[in-house]
Parts: structure tokens; sequence; C-alpha cells
């Protein structure tokens, strides 16, 4: 395990918190008990290497910004008013009205009219997942959150049965690296550090398969530009190729996976001429992949999550996730897949989530669809009652959600009571009848896991909190009080939680973890490997795939990789397929408020292929309204051949003030749940194009 250095005087370790599966390991410059100043990765970690992004390289921007929320808030002014709307007010009287408005509507409507909402504004387990607690012991109603993993999880689940995958250090070993449906330079800075290794020790090849020319593509030896929503029917016509052209390893096969035979026949008319016409990647650059692929023993497949944000992204995941099962790449260092690490961590969250008072019966309703949820529709409310009162950390729906105008509507409702704690005045916040102020990382504790590598990291507060800034773990632990909530979590402090969660995981403990700065938790190659079999309780990994284990709308599903087709296909009336992709310098939602983002982002901006431009007689620069049945906006358009005609490009996700008509991108995404269980649809949406 590398050992971590000792860190010269005024300088801090610590662990980015923002919702990455880099989860850097960070070094921060402290010059006062209040103040940063630079902020570097730290280079004793293997995986970060020294390297992180520039948004947070820049963080005493945000720390340090005029906009932090420095006092507890009422709303004065309408909902949705700017910060002269809001009135201070004092910690005691903004918790005591909030409790009591709790309570008030849980008399009137039941426990589950209210709905504890958060998201992963901080990854922090104790910071972000302690609203559970409360939620659960209260009775509060569940989140079943699908905004991100869902469609992926599943995906992957389907084939390989268990979260976890070969190591990203591997890839500084490997010959090939396929970036699939992800684009790390933005999303992911350090998987580009470990290939970059790999292209300068080895000559390593780099293929991503991405709708459009990203940062990541920029940099790869064969870009695939695929249709949106269209990768199952690629990674068909590469399997085709694999058997065809003898690069599939039956033995491998036959010892490690299930339904083989059933996938080559399969595969038999699924030539790249026939691929070809469905996801607009030409035949013979799928050859060219395929024998690329199927001729390197190290080939390393990272999977993203941009590719399963479509509703068939389940089945698009899964059957990416075939090719190393066919080649038997897994075998080799620095071969296989990585789609995320989450289950080498087995952390007990009992204490941090409240679990022990769990009551499953209690109803769960569907993040993504808070507007569905807020605007009142029977699917999700069925016969319980409306929601009447929000109580939201670390997230920003009025932004990041999809179908927009009806979370907006949702929020505007007379009879809904908001609070809202957040580091910034959000469009959220701004929605919220009591606002509070949040610390950042740098000024609490908590634990950290991560999607892309495989250390555990503990980080303590850096600097103390600016001005009446607070902890989400101290606000559950008063609202619990003024709530009559019992849990012994409530009465524990961060770092005790941290520490019992750790010791009752079989892990070392807080301080010492601390003390070692990480803890690496990397399984042995052969497990990592797959080597001693796949997560399902056969061992193998399943090309036929079991969907009715993993979702309701299964039946849909056919159990061989397919082509779906109930996506948001491009029509006559909507002949554009739009891809809301994050931008390099925000992260979600989070950073639209830092100089530095906003000088390199610009202004909200439609790429749109020449052609498609000059067809529609819209001038590069010229502003273009998108839109389909769910409204339109205006956006300006920049000529890019970097992507195929029939697709637009938005990158996201900017404030709703940011627009013309002042709503935003996820104006025009769908709530609709993708199969089979459920997840986000962002990239999932057809739309037409007009000058504006
Ligand atoms: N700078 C920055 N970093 C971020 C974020 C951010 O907003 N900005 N968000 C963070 C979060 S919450 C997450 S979950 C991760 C996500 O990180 P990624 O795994 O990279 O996933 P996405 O961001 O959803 O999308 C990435 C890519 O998927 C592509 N894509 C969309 N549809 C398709 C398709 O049908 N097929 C294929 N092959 N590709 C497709 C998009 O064009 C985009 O380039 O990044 C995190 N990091
Ligand atoms: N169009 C489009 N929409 C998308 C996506 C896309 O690719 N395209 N990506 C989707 C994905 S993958 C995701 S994960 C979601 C993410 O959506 P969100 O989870 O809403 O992410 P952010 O917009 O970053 O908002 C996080 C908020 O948490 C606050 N915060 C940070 N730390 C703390 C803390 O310690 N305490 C409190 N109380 N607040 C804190 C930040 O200030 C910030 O306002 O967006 C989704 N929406
Ligand atoms: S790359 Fe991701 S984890 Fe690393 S500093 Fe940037 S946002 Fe944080
Ligand atoms: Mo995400």
């Amino acid at each position: 395990m590398p050992d971590s250095s000792p860190l010269a005087k005024d300088w801090h370790s610590s662990v980015c918190p923002h919702d990455c599966p880099s989860v850097c390991a960070l070094e921060i410059e402290k010059l006062s008990e209040s103040r940063i100043g630079k902020v570097r990765g730290a280079a004793a970690n293997d995986y970060t290497a020294g390297v992180i992004c520039a948004k947070v390289a820049r963080y005493a921007e945000r720390q340090h910004h005029p906009g932090r929320l420095s006092v507890p808030l009422r709303r004065i002014g309408s909902k949705g008013c700017g910060p002269e709307g809001f009135a201070p007010i004092s910690w005691d009287e903004a918790l005591d009205e909030t409790a009591a408005k709790l309570k008030a509507a849980a008399a009137k409507f039941g426990p589950e009219t209210v709905w504890p909402y958060f998201y992963a504004g901080t990854m922090g387990l104790v910071q972000r997942d302690g609203i559970d607690r409360l939620r659960n012991v209260m009775g509060y109603s569940r989140q079943y959150s699908t905004i991100c993993i869902t469609l992926a999880d599943a995906g992957w689940l389907a084939g390989a049965g268990a979260k976890r995958g070969t190591d990203a250090r591997e890839i500084a070993k490997s010959d090939l690296i396929v970036v699939w449906g992800g684009n790390p330079v933005s999303t992911q800075v350090n998987v580009m550090t470990h290939i970059a290794r790999a292209k300068k020790t080895r000559g390593a090849k780099l293929v991503v398969v991405d709708p459009y020319r990203t940062g990541t593509a920029q940099q790869a030896d064969l870009h695939l530009m695929v249709k949106p929503g269209t990768d199952a029917a690629l990674a068909l016509g590469v399997m085709h190729v694999l058997f065809a052209e003898g690069f599939a390893d039956r033995d491998y096969m036959a010892q490690y996976t299930r339904g083989a035979a059933a996938l080559e026949a399969h595969v038999a008319d699924k030539t790249p001429e026939w691929a070809e016409s469905i996801c607009g990647v030409p035949a013979a650059t799928i050859r060219e992949f395929a024998r690329l692929y199927g001729g390197t023993k190290r080939a390393y497949l990272r999977l993203g999550y941009g590719f399963a944000r479509h509703r068939n992204g389940s089945s698009s995941m899964h059957a990416a996730s075939c090719l190393p099962a066919i080649t038997g790449a897994w075998r080799h260092e620095g071969g296989g897949a990585l789609y995320a690490q989450s289950a080498i961590y087995a952390l007990d969250k009992t204490l941090i989530q409240g679990l022990d008072r769990l009551d499953t019966r209690v109803r769960e309703l569907d993040q993504s669809r808070i507007g569905p949820v807020l605007t009142g529709d029977k699917r999700d409310l069925g016969d319980g009652p409306p929601v009447t009162a929000l109580f939201i950390q670390n997230t920003n729906p009025m932004n990041v959600a999809p179908e927009l105008a009806k979370v907006r509507a949702g929020f505007l409702r007379d009879d809904l009571f908001v609070c809202v704690h957040e580091q910034f005045l959000t469009e959220t916040a701004r929605m919220a009848d009591i606002v509070l102020p949040a610390t950042t990382f740098l000024e609490h504790d908590d634990i950290y896991q991560a999607g892309g590598h495989t250390y555990l990291q503990v980080a303590r507060k850096v600097v103390e909190p600016y001005a009446q800034a607070k902890s989400n773990h101290w606000v559950h632990c008063e609202l619990a009080k003024r709530l009559g909530a019992e849990h012994r979590g409530f009465a524990m402090t961060e770092w005790d939680i941290v520490d019992w969660t750790l010791k009752a995981s079989g892990y070392p403990s807080a301080d010492e973890v601390h003390a070692g700065r990480w803890h690496d938790r990397a399984p042995s190659f052969e497990k990592a490997h797959f080597l001693e079999g796949f997560g399902h309780e056969d061992g193998k990994f399943h090309f036929d795939a079991d969907w009715a284990k993993l979702g309701p709308a299964w039946e849909a599903m056919p159990s061989l990789p397919t082509q779906m087709t109930n996506y948001d296909a491009a029509t006559d009336d909507k002949p554009f397929r739009l891809v809301a992709a994050p931008a390099r310098t925000f992260l979600n939602s989070t950073f639209t408020e830092t100089p530095g983002s906003q000088e390199r982002e610009q202004r909200p901006t439609a790429m749109i292929h020449p052609a498609a431009l000059a067809k529609l007689g819209i001038a590069d620069g010229a502003r273009v309204r998108l839109g389909n049945e769910k409204g339109s906006l205006v956006v300006h358009a920049k000529a890019f051949d970097g992507v195929l005609p029939g697709t637009v490009v938005v990158e996201s996700i900017w404030p709703n003030a940011a627009f013309e008509e002042g709503i935003g991108i996820n104006l025009l995404t769908s709530a609709d749940p993708g199969f089979p269980a459920g997840g986000a649809v962002f990239h999932d949406t057809a739309i037409w194009l007009k000058p504006a």
C-alpha cells in the first residue's frame, strides 16, 4: 500500500466531496482558521496521483465566495425571489418553524406527506445519508434515488452480478482502453492520468464511444460516434465480429459464463452493416474496433454512466459489458472492465441511515419524478397523501431534475412548505420558506468511499465554519430534538459515527484511517477480475440476463442483449436527439456560481452539425430554439462537426436564469422511468430546432 508522506505545515489532508467517481485525495493550504489558499491533489495517493480538476483546484473561489449563505433566512418575498426577498432569522427560529411546519403537515396528512429530499452534493456518507435516519425514525416518505446510477447499475448487475471490477490503476498496464459512454476529461480527470501512463509506457490505444467529440474523444485513436441510445446495436455488431472471426475465448466462456451458445446464435445475423443502420457508426469502423478489441488481451473497458441515461440504458450497459466476457479479457492484468467499485467497501450503514428503524411499508417516491410527485400525479402518489412538506439537502432539483416545468409548478404550490439547507442561494433555495446555511467539506468531518478507485478516506474539518453555517448532521440532530425523533445517532458527533461505522464494518478506527490518510480496500487480482466467479449465485457472467430480479418493468426486456426500440426516437416532427451532457467546469449545477467556471462555459450552447445548421438556415452563433411537447427554450448555436447531423449536444447544467425565458435544459428531458428499475433518462430526448 503506498504510504502517505506527512504534509508540510499549513497543508491539511482532505477529500473531494463532490459527486464524481474520482473522490480525489486532496491537500489544502490553510491560511488562517477561516481561510484556505491553494488546493492540490495528493501526489502520494497513487490513484489521485497529484492531479485534480480545474474547478476544485480553484476551490477557494467557492469556499470564500461572496454568495455563500451566512445566516438562516425566512422568505418574505414571493417564491423564486432573489436575496432581497429573504430576511435573516436566528437558528432557533428557523429550526422551530421548520419543525412546527413538518409536525403540522404530518398531523393533517400523516407522516408520509413529509418528503426529506436529498442527493449527493456531498458524497460524505454521514452528511449525505444521515437525513435517512431522521426520515426512518419519523416515518416520512422514503426516496427512491434514481437520478444518477439506477439504469447503469441494473445493466451492470445483469451481467457481472456485483458492482466492482478491475482496479483503475491497472489501466497503466493496458494495451487498449475503451471509454464507453463517459467523458473522463470532464467528469473524472484521473482516468486520463492512468490512460496517459499506458500510452506513454506501452503505446496503448484509446477508443471512445460517444455521440460527440468530447475532450476525451479528442485524445482517442478511434472515436465511434454513435447515435444516442443505440449502444446495444453497436455492441452486438462488435460481438458478431468477435464470434465470427475467432476472437471468442471458448474455454473462458465455458468456465465463467452462462448463455454463450445462445448469444453466439443470437448475434449471427447482427453484422456490422446491421449495426451501422441503427447506430450510425460505419461498418468498417465497427470491424476495425472489434478486431482491435478482440486481438488485445490487455483490453480495459471503462464504462461510464452517460450511455445508460436512456430508457433502454440498462440493456445498453449489459450489452457493452458482455465484451470482456466473450474475449476473456478478464483473465489478464490491465484487462476486464470497470463500471464502479462500490461493492468493495461493504460499510455497515445502520447507524448513519437509521436502518434499525426502517419500515419498508412506508411509501417510496421516485426522486427523478419530483415534478410529477409535486404536481399530484397519481402514478406516484396512488391513494397516499400529497407531499406538503419538503426538507432538502445536497441537491438542486429546480435545475437538475427532469420535466422542469412540473418541478417549478410543484414548488410554486401555496400549500407546500419547503426548507432548504444549502451553501448558496440556489434556484431551489429561492423557492424555500426557510433557508439554512450549510458548511462545506472543509468545515465538517466525514467518511468517503469511491466509485472509480478502491480507497476509503476520512476527512476532518480544515477551517472553522463560515459565519453561522452548520453541518447537515447538526441540523438532523437539532430537528430530531424538536420533532421528538429518538435515535442514538442524534446524540453522537460526526466523528463518533464514522468511527462506529468503520469498526462495525471491520476496518481500522477513524483515527487510524485518518493518520494514514486513506485505506486501500482493493481485493485480490483474482477477485477483482472475477476469476473466483462473478457475483451471481452460479458464479457466472450472464449473457442471458435475469431482468425480473432487477426491476419491476422487466417484461419488455429480452434476456439476451438486444437493441431495444423503446427510446424517444427521432421522428419527422422531432428529427434531432438531444444529449444534455455535463460541462467541464460545472459539476451538475455546482460551480455555476464560480467566476472561473462561468468564464470558461460562457453561455448555454447547442453544438450542432454544420450541415444541419445550413439546412435550417441557422448561422453559427445565432440563437436557436429547441423544443418538444414539454416546451421550448432558446440557446446559441455552435457549428460543430464532431457530432452526427441528427444529434444536438447542450452541455449542462446551467441555472434557469442563464436562459432567455428563465427555464433550463431539463425543461425538455423526461421523467419517464427507464427499464427495468427506473432511472432518469437525461440523454434520451427527441427535439425539433428552429431559428429563434
Ligand atoms: N465536470 C463535470 N464532472 C462531473 C459531473 C459534471 O456535471 N461535470 N457530474 C458528475 C456526476 S453526478 C456523474 S454521475 C458523473 C458522470 O460521468 P460520466 O460517466 O462521464 O457520464 P455522463 O456525464 O452522464 O455522460 C458522459 C458522456 O456520455 C455520453 N452519452 C450520452 N448518451 C450516450 C449514448 O447513448 N451512448 C454513448 N456511448 N454515450 C452517450 C455523453 O455524450 C457524455 O459525453 O460525472 C461526475 N463528474
Ligand atoms: N440535463 C442533465 N441533468 C442532469 C444530469 C445530466 O447529465 N444532464 N445529471 C444528473 C446527475 S448524474 C445527477 S447525480 C444529478 C445531480 O444533481 P444534484 O445532486 O442536485 O447536484 P448539484 O447540482 O451539484 O447540487 C448539489 C447541491 O448540494 C449543495 N451542497 C454541497 N455540499 C453540501 C453539504 O454538505 N450540505 C448541504 N446542505 N448542501 C450541500 C451544493 O451547494 C449544491 O447546490 O443531476 C442530474 N441532472
Ligand atoms: S476530479 Fe472529481 S473528485 Fe477530483 S477534484 Fe475534481 S470533482 Fe473532485
Ligand atoms: Mo450523477
